[in-house]
Parts: C-alpha cells; structure tokens; sequence
C-alpha cells in the first residue's frame, strides 16, 4: 500500500447520490450532469472501491414504471456481477418528496407515517435483494422548525413504533438487517430529532429489539452541531454500536458541507482513522461527500481517489504514530499507572472504600504535575506535517522531559 492505491479488502464504499451529486444546492442549478448508477459502479470499481450504497429513489426514480424498475434493477445486477462491487447498505429516501415536508416517521399526519412504513418496507426489499446488510435512518425530515403543533413527545413515541415495526419486518422476511440511525443537528429541518450520537444511542435502548440498532455517525454531522467526531464515534465504539460510518469533512457552524475526506480537520480525520484502525472496526469505510459545485466529472472522480487515499494515508500515519518511540515515551509519561491504586479502585468492595478513604493524598503535586501535551500534540502536528520520517522511529530516543 505504499502508494496509496485502495483495493476492496480496504473496504471502502460511496453512495450513488454522493459520486453522483450535480453540484445543484438551495441557490443554484446543476454543474455538472450526474452518472448512470451502471457508470459509477464501474467507474468505483477502477478506482478500488469495495462497495456502493443507495436510497431506493438513487436507484428506482419515483413513479417508474414496474418494467423501468427491472430493467434498471437488471442493468445495476449486472455492473455489480461484471466488477465484483458490493451493496453493504441501503437506506431510503424519506425526505425529497413533499409527502414528507413535515417529517416521515413522525409526521403529525398518521397518513404520511403509514406510507412512510410501506415506502421503507419496498426499500429494505430492494436492498435485501441486493444483498445489503445494513440499514440506515437518517431523519432529515423528522423534525420541525416551529413547536407549536406540539409534537415533540408523540414523535418520539411514533418514531419508536416504526423503528420496532421495520426491525420486526426484517426479521419476518429473513433480511436481519442491522439498523443504524444517522444523527443530525439540523438541515433541512430546524431542529432534527436525535440531533447527535449521544442522543441516537440513548434512544435505541428504548426499542423493543436494542441489539438490532446501532448508529451511523457522519463526521460533519457532530462538526456542525460543534462536537468532536473521534469523541462521538468513541462513545458508539464503546457501547458496541458503531454499526456503520459516514466519513467526510466539514468547517463547525456551517451548513451540511460532506466535504471531502481530510479537506478541513486533518487532525481529526487522523483521530478518526485511528480508532477505527485500532478498535477493530470491520464495516464499510463509507464516504458520504460529494466534489464540490465547481468540479467536472473528472473533478467528481479527483474527489472520490481523494477520500480514499487520504484515508490510506492516515492509516500509514497511524501505525507510524504508534511505532513512534518519541511518541511512546511521551505517551507512557502522561499515563501514570499506579497498580495499588488500581486495584483498590477499579472494583467496589467495603475494604477497597474504606482503603480509599483512608489513603492520604498529595493534592498539591497531583496539581502541579505538568502532562507533556504540548510536547505530544506537536509531535503528532510534526509527524502529520511529514517531518518525522520512519528513521525517526526507528531509534528509540531518549524520554523526553517537559520542564
Ligand atoms: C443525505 C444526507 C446524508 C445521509 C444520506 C442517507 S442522504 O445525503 O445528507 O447525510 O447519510 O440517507
Ligand atoms: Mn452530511
Ligand atoms: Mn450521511
């Protein structure tokens, strides 16, 4: 991997509707004009991508006909059997049609929830047929911008039923898919329900069936709600939820950007990969951006090699990062291990409180102990920057001190 060029057993996956985005936004039209989903899945797979994701509609328009949806379904089939590309995940489009103006799921409207039910139902069909294991929610319609139809509580408990409902559905068809849910702050919607990652998972022990539900964090999805991305995917790696992950960038404050893999926050993006790296996370590296509105079709694809390659690079960086002896040192010094401490204090007993209790402390020198962050975090900029070649860390160098 030396030269960065991806190959499917890097696991790395793009939706239809992000390669395929056309520049159009709130204030102008289309740049540039889209590709056929044939197109992209042949063109991701020249590029070493393992896999392709899709809403229904990304794939079935709206209003086909049944013999325009076998065709398109014959003709996607056959790109993916020709280039061995996978479909990891599907989703489904809640949020285009004006039919879910005021929500899907939680739409005051028992109506719109029903369809939205039956429209979710064909699209978990669709994706099982072509072999998707997970499903992903984003409910970038449930929400409001006003509270004065006073739904908030009965939202959440519509949500709950539908999540319960498809979990059930999944279950009966022999699809079993793992669900996860895609926080978001806001955009469109003024307020989007479950708005972050901490509030997805506090949701999900709600549900009928919790063990199904993990979340699908999006990097710049905490970015704008101006929250750290390594700490919320931290926090879903913990609980056993990262089901699924939507990686781009993002400046904090502004609108939803899906920039391109390691545009804005290189830092962050290195913080990122090396959890995922470390913790064992085996899903989809899964790219949720798209070029921006000034990119041709060539600039679509500079784009897509770009979230790739960054990614191989931060993964290089971070065995490197690990293999750092000057790293190491610093690392070992800022995490003082006290094994008595530990023991006394990791597992509750009476004997443990009471010897806790009767432990004097030097307060004032836990205090005044400097931790050497500085010194770390410029080692981190510096290897980041590509100043710290390999040869430096191949010699173990001397503890440092941070006096
Ligand atoms: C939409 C949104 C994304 C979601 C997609 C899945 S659609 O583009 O901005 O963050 O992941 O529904
Ligand atoms: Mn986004
Ligand atoms: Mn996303």
């Amino acid at each position: 991997m030396t030269d960065y060029t991806p190959t499917p057993a890097d696991k790395f996956t793009f939706g239809l509707w992000t390669v395929g985005q056309t520049g159009r936004d709130p204030f102008g039209e289309a740049t540039r004009p889209g590709f056929s989903a044939p197109h992209i899945v042949r063109k991701l797979a020249e590029l070493g991508a393992y896999g392709v994701d899709f809403h229904d509609n990304d794939l079935i328009p709206l209003g086909a006909s049944a013999a325009q949806r076998d065709q398109i379904v014959r003709d996607f089939r056959a790109a993916l059997d020709d280039t061995g590309l996978v479909v990891p995940m599907a989703t489904t489009n809640l949020f285009t049609d004006p039919a879910f103006k005021d929500g899907a799921f939680t739409s005051a409207d028992a109506r719109v929830r029903a369809y939205a039910l039956q429209k979710t139902m064909y699209a978990m069909d669709l994706g099982a047929e072509f072999g998707a294991q997970t499903y992903v929610f984003w409910g970038g319609r449930e929400g409001t911008e006003v509270d004065g139809g006073g739904k908030l509580l009965d939202a959440l408990a519509w949500f709950r039923d539908s999540l319960n409902f498809l979990a059930q559905y999944s279950q009966d068809q022999g699809y079993n898919y793992r669900f996860a849910l895609e926080p978001k702050p806001n955009e469109p919607r003024g307020d989007i329900f479950l708005p972050t990652v901490g509030s997805a998972l506090g949701f999900i022990a709600t549900l009928e069936q919790p063990e199904l539900f993990g979340v699908n964090p999006e990097f710049a999805h905490e970015t704008m709600a101006g929250l750290s991305f390594p700490h919320a995917i931290a926090q879903a790696i913990d609980a056993g939820k990262l089901f699924h992950i939507d990686l781009n960038d993002q400046k904090m404050g502004r609108f939803d950007q899906d920039l391109r893999f390691g545009a804005e926050n290189l830092k962050a993006a290195f913080f990122t990969v090396k959890l995922l790296e470390d913790s064992g996370y085996a899903g989809p590296r899964h790219f949720d951006a798209h070029a921006l509105r000034t990119e041709d079709a060539e600039g679509v694809w500079a784009f897509a090699r770009g979230c790739m390659r960054t990614y191989l690079i931060l993964k290089d960086k971070v065995a490197q990062w690990s293999e750092d002896a000057e790293i190491r040192a610093a690392l070992e010094a800022y995490r003082v291990q006290d094994a008595e401490l530990e023991a006394l204090s990791r597992t509750y007993s009476s004997t443990n409180a009471q010897a806790l209790k009767n432990r004097a402390f030097d307060r004032v020198a836990l205090g005044q102990r400097g931790l050497g962050l500085e010194h770390l975090d410029q080692l981190t900029a510096e290897l980041l920057l590509g100043v710290r070649g390999k040869a430096s860390t191949a010699a173990p160098r001397q503890m440092v001190t941070t006096a």
